[in-house]
Protein backbone atom coordinates (compact mmCIF):
# COMPACT_ATOMS: atom_id res chain seq x y z
CA UNK A 1 0.00 0.00 0.00
CA UNK A 2 2.67 1.77 0.26
CA UNK A 3 2.94 5.12 -2.14
CA UNK A 4 -0.78 4.29 -3.54
CA UNK A 5 -3.30 7.13 -3.10
CA UNK A 6 -6.62 6.96 -2.70
CA UNK A 7 -9.10 9.73 -2.86
CA UNK A 8 -12.18 9.86 -0.65
CA UNK A 9 -15.08 12.21 -0.45
CA UNK A 10 -16.01 12.70 3.30
CA UNK A 11 -20.42 13.20 4.31
CA UNK A 12 -18.91 15.84 6.77
CA UNK A 13 -19.26 19.47 6.14
CA UNK A 14 -18.91 21.83 9.12
CA UNK A 15 -19.56 24.97 8.18
CA UNK A 16 -17.70 26.91 10.98
CA UNK A 17 -14.62 25.35 10.71
CA UNK A 18 -12.22 27.37 8.15
CA UNK A 19 -11.12 25.15 5.06
CA UNK A 20 -7.52 24.11 6.74
CA UNK A 21 -9.84 23.17 10.01
CA UNK A 22 -12.09 21.29 8.23
CA UNK A 23 -9.43 19.11 6.17
CA UNK A 24 -7.37 18.09 9.82
CA UNK A 25 -10.87 17.21 10.92
CA UNK A 26 -11.66 14.84 7.17
CA UNK A 27 -7.93 13.75 7.98
CA UNK A 28 -9.00 12.55 11.93
CA UNK A 29 -12.08 11.36 11.47
CA UNK A 30 -11.71 9.15 8.36
CA UNK A 31 -8.79 7.54 10.25
CA UNK A 32 -10.40 7.02 13.78
CA UNK A 33 -13.12 5.24 11.29
CA UNK A 34 -10.99 3.04 9.72
CA UNK A 35 -8.53 1.87 12.18
CA UNK A 36 -10.02 2.25 15.56
CA UNK A 37 -11.68 -1.34 15.90
CA UNK A 38 -14.30 -2.43 18.59
CA UNK A 39 -12.35 -4.80 20.13
CA UNK A 40 -9.27 -2.13 20.44
CA UNK A 41 -8.92 -1.91 24.67
CA UNK A 42 -5.26 0.59 24.34
CA UNK A 43 -5.15 3.87 21.83
CA UNK A 44 -1.88 6.13 22.04
CA UNK A 45 -3.30 9.98 21.29
CA UNK A 46 -0.50 11.71 19.51
CA UNK A 47 0.23 15.61 19.92
CA UNK A 48 -0.53 18.64 17.55
CA UNK A 49 -3.68 20.49 16.14
CA UNK A 50 -4.68 17.79 14.33
CA UNK A 51 -5.24 14.97 17.19
CA UNK A 52 -8.17 17.13 18.77
CA UNK A 53 -9.97 15.85 15.97
CA UNK A 54 -9.02 12.58 16.37
CA UNK A 55 -10.07 12.64 20.29
CA UNK A 56 -13.63 14.32 19.26
CA UNK A 57 -14.52 11.40 16.42
CA UNK A 58 -13.59 8.86 19.36
CA UNK A 59 -15.61 10.09 21.85
CA UNK A 60 -18.76 10.45 18.88
CA UNK A 61 -18.27 7.07 19.40
CA UNK A 62 -19.81 6.64 22.62
CA UNK A 63 -19.26 5.69 26.51
CA UNK A 64 -20.04 2.50 26.04
CA UNK A 65 -17.73 1.51 23.05
CA UNK A 66 -14.40 3.48 24.99
CA UNK A 67 -15.56 2.20 28.85
CA UNK A 68 -13.29 -0.64 28.87
CA UNK A 69 -10.23 1.36 27.07
CA UNK A 70 -7.51 3.44 28.46
CA UNK A 71 -5.88 6.26 26.20
CA UNK A 72 -1.81 7.06 26.41
CA UNK A 73 -0.66 10.68 25.69
CA UNK A 74 2.73 11.60 23.96
CA UNK A 75 2.90 14.37 26.06
CA UNK A 76 1.36 17.33 28.75
CA UNK A 77 -1.09 18.59 25.23
CA UNK A 78 -2.59 15.40 24.80
CA UNK A 79 -2.71 13.94 28.24
CA UNK A 80 -4.76 17.11 28.78
CA UNK A 81 -7.30 16.37 25.80
CA UNK A 82 -7.61 13.10 26.99
CA UNK A 83 -8.61 14.04 30.64
CA UNK A 84 -11.22 16.96 29.66
CA UNK A 85 -13.01 14.60 27.07
CA UNK A 86 -13.66 11.95 29.89
CA UNK A 87 -11.36 8.97 28.37
CA UNK A 88 -9.31 6.89 30.48
CA UNK A 89 -6.00 8.10 30.95
CA UNK A 90 -2.91 5.68 31.20
CA UNK A 91 1.06 5.36 30.42
CA UNK A 92 3.32 3.09 28.04
CA UNK A 93 5.29 1.82 31.43
CA UNK A 94 1.46 0.43 32.15
CA UNK A 95 0.60 -0.64 28.72
CA UNK A 96 3.34 -1.57 26.37
CA UNK A 97 1.58 -2.76 23.82
CA UNK A 98 -0.85 -0.31 21.51
CA UNK A 99 -3.42 -1.23 19.61
CA UNK A 100 -3.40 1.67 17.82
CA UNK A 101 -1.66 4.83 17.55
CA UNK A 102 -2.77 8.10 15.92
CA UNK A 103 -0.54 11.31 15.56
CA UNK A 104 0.21 13.87 13.45
CA UNK A 105 3.07 14.86 11.37
CA UNK A 106 4.97 18.60 9.95
CA UNK A 107 5.35 16.60 6.88
CA UNK A 108 5.01 12.76 5.37
CA UNK A 109 7.15 11.79 2.26
CA UNK A 110 6.17 8.91 -0.68
CA UNK A 111 7.22 6.10 1.42
CA UNK A 112 5.44 7.04 4.52
CA UNK A 113 8.96 8.65 6.49
CA UNK A 114 7.91 11.57 8.17
CA UNK A 115 9.34 14.77 9.91
CA UNK A 116 7.75 15.37 13.97
CA UNK A 117 8.63 16.93 16.54
CA UNK A 118 7.85 20.34 15.20
CA UNK A 119 5.54 20.67 18.97
CA UNK A 120 8.70 19.12 20.67
CA UNK A 121 7.17 16.21 21.90
CA UNK A 122 8.91 13.34 19.42
CA UNK A 123 10.49 11.25 22.06
CA UNK A 124 7.52 10.01 23.34
CA UNK A 125 5.88 10.03 19.98
CA UNK A 126 7.79 7.74 19.10
CA UNK A 127 7.78 5.21 21.81
CA UNK A 128 4.26 5.47 21.14
CA UNK A 129 4.68 4.63 17.65
CA UNK A 130 6.82 1.85 17.96
CA UNK A 131 4.73 0.28 20.80
CA UNK A 132 1.68 0.45 18.30
CA UNK A 133 0.87 -2.33 16.39
CA UNK A 134 -0.96 0.22 14.45
CA UNK A 135 0.70 3.44 14.00
CA UNK A 136 -1.52 6.06 11.86
CA UNK A 137 -0.52 9.46 10.69
CA UNK A 138 -3.14 12.18 10.17
CA UNK A 139 -2.81 16.13 8.55
CA UNK A 140 -3.83 18.48 6.64
CA UNK A 141 -2.98 18.77 3.01
CA UNK A 142 0.05 20.73 3.48
CA UNK A 143 1.90 17.84 4.92
CA UNK A 144 1.57 15.57 1.81
CA UNK A 145 5.04 15.74 0.25
CA UNK A 146 7.24 13.24 -2.58
CA UNK A 147 10.12 14.17 -0.44
CA UNK A 148 11.00 15.60 3.24
CA UNK A 149 11.92 19.48 3.73
CA UNK A 150 10.22 20.15 0.82
CA UNK A 151 7.65 22.47 3.02
CA UNK A 152 8.65 21.92 6.17
CA UNK A 153 11.69 24.30 6.57
CA UNK A 154 13.13 24.20 10.25
CA UNK A 155 14.70 21.15 9.67
CA UNK A 156 15.25 18.09 11.69
CA UNK A 157 13.92 17.95 15.25
CA UNK A 158 16.63 17.00 17.39
CA UNK A 159 16.03 16.33 21.19
CA UNK A 160 18.96 16.78 23.11
CA UNK A 161 20.41 16.37 26.59
CA UNK A 162 20.98 20.38 27.56
CA UNK A 163 24.72 19.81 29.09
CA UNK A 164 25.18 18.27 25.46
CA UNK A 165 23.39 20.33 23.30
CA UNK A 166 26.77 22.47 22.14
CA UNK A 167 28.86 20.03 21.43
CA UNK A 168 25.90 18.47 19.58
CA UNK A 169 25.55 21.71 17.89
CA UNK A 170 29.14 21.52 16.39
CA UNK A 171 28.60 17.77 15.75
CA UNK A 172 25.56 18.98 13.23
CA UNK A 173 27.45 22.28 12.09
CA UNK A 174 30.92 20.80 10.89
CA UNK A 175 30.52 16.72 10.58
CA UNK A 176 26.71 16.12 9.57
CA UNK A 177 27.27 19.36 7.34
CA UNK A 178 23.83 21.30 8.67
CA UNK A 179 25.45 24.42 9.32
CA UNK A 180 22.20 25.92 10.22
CA UNK A 181 21.10 24.00 12.52
CA UNK A 182 20.19 26.02 15.94
CA UNK A 183 18.45 26.01 19.58
CA UNK A 184 14.96 26.04 19.19
CA UNK A 185 14.55 29.38 21.22
CA UNK A 186 10.53 30.06 22.93
CA UNK A 187 8.85 33.05 21.91
CA UNK A 188 10.41 36.09 22.48
CA UNK A 189 13.49 34.29 23.03
CA UNK A 190 12.88 33.87 26.61
CA UNK A 191 15.13 31.15 26.37
CA UNK A 192 15.50 27.47 24.74
CA UNK A 193 12.49 25.44 24.58
CA UNK A 194 12.38 23.19 26.89
CA UNK A 195 10.55 19.49 26.07
CA UNK A 196 8.20 17.53 28.48
CA UNK A 197 11.24 15.37 28.98
CA UNK A 198 13.28 18.55 30.14
CA UNK A 199 16.04 18.24 27.30
CA UNK A 200 16.61 21.40 24.63
CA UNK A 201 15.41 21.40 21.23
CA UNK A 202 18.18 21.53 17.65
CA UNK A 203 16.39 21.79 14.51
CA UNK A 204 18.94 21.42 11.83
CA UNK A 205 17.93 21.54 8.15
CA UNK A 206 19.89 19.26 5.46
CA UNK A 207 19.79 20.09 2.35
CA UNK A 208 16.84 18.44 -0.33
CA UNK A 209 19.32 15.58 -1.66
CA UNK A 210 19.81 14.46 1.59
CA UNK A 211 16.12 14.12 2.83
CA UNK A 212 15.59 12.13 0.33
CA UNK A 213 17.02 9.51 1.94
CA UNK A 214 15.84 9.89 6.01
CA UNK A 215 17.01 6.66 7.19
CA UNK A 216 20.78 7.84 6.82
CA UNK A 217 20.58 11.41 7.91
CA UNK A 218 18.30 9.65 11.13
CA UNK A 219 20.86 7.32 11.96
CA UNK A 220 24.11 9.69 11.77
CA UNK A 221 22.40 11.85 13.83
CA UNK A 222 21.31 9.43 16.25
CA UNK A 223 24.73 8.64 16.79
CA UNK A 224 25.70 11.78 18.19
CA UNK A 225 26.41 11.26 22.10
CA UNK A 226 23.45 13.31 24.21
CA UNK A 227 20.88 13.06 21.39
CA UNK A 228 18.29 11.58 23.15
CA UNK A 229 16.05 10.76 19.28
CA UNK A 230 15.66 12.32 16.15
CA UNK A 231 12.30 13.43 14.75
CA UNK A 232 12.48 11.51 11.50
CA UNK A 233 10.63 8.41 11.67
CA UNK A 234 11.35 5.85 9.09
CA UNK A 235 9.30 2.34 8.00
CA UNK A 236 6.77 3.40 11.15
CA UNK A 237 3.44 4.25 10.00
CA UNK A 238 0.88 2.01 8.17
CA UNK A 239 -0.83 4.84 6.33
CA UNK A 240 -0.95 8.35 6.16
CA UNK A 241 -4.60 10.48 5.78
CA UNK A 242 -3.89 13.78 4.80
CA UNK A 243 -7.44 15.87 4.66
CA UNK A 244 -7.83 18.15 1.23
CA UNK A 245 -9.29 21.70 0.84
CA UNK A 246 -12.11 19.97 -1.79
CA UNK A 247 -13.26 18.31 1.11
CA UNK A 248 -11.93 14.49 0.32
CA UNK A 249 -8.72 12.34 1.93
CA UNK A 250 -5.94 11.23 0.40
CA UNK A 251 -4.76 7.66 2.17
CA UNK A 252 -1.33 7.02 1.28
C1 LIG B 1 2.87 16.46 16.42
O1 LIG B 1 2.36 17.75 16.21
C2 LIG B 1 4.22 16.54 15.94
O2 LIG B 1 5.07 15.52 15.76
C3 LIG B 1 4.21 17.52 14.83
O3 LIG B 1 5.33 18.27 15.14
C4 LIG B 1 2.96 18.31 15.06
C5 LIG B 1 1.98 18.33 13.95
O4 LIG B 1 0.95 19.12 14.37
P1 LIG B 1 -0.22 19.67 13.51
O5 LIG B 1 -1.21 18.56 13.41
O6 LIG B 1 -0.67 20.83 14.33
O7 LIG B 1 0.37 20.13 12.23
O8 LIG B 1 2.09 15.51 15.83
Amino acid sequence: RIGQLTKLVSPIKDQNLSILERSKQLAAWTAVDHHVKPEHRVIGIGSGSTVPYVVERIVQLGAEANQERVFIPTGFQSKELIVSSGLSLGDVDQFPTIDVTLDGADEVDHELNCIKGGGACHLREKVLAEAANTFILVADYRKNVQYLGTNYTPGVPIEVVPFAYAKVLQNLHHTLNSPKASLRMAVKKAGPVVSDNGNFIIDAPFDLERMKTPYIIMAQIKMLTGVVEVGVFCNMAKAAYFGNEDGSVTIK
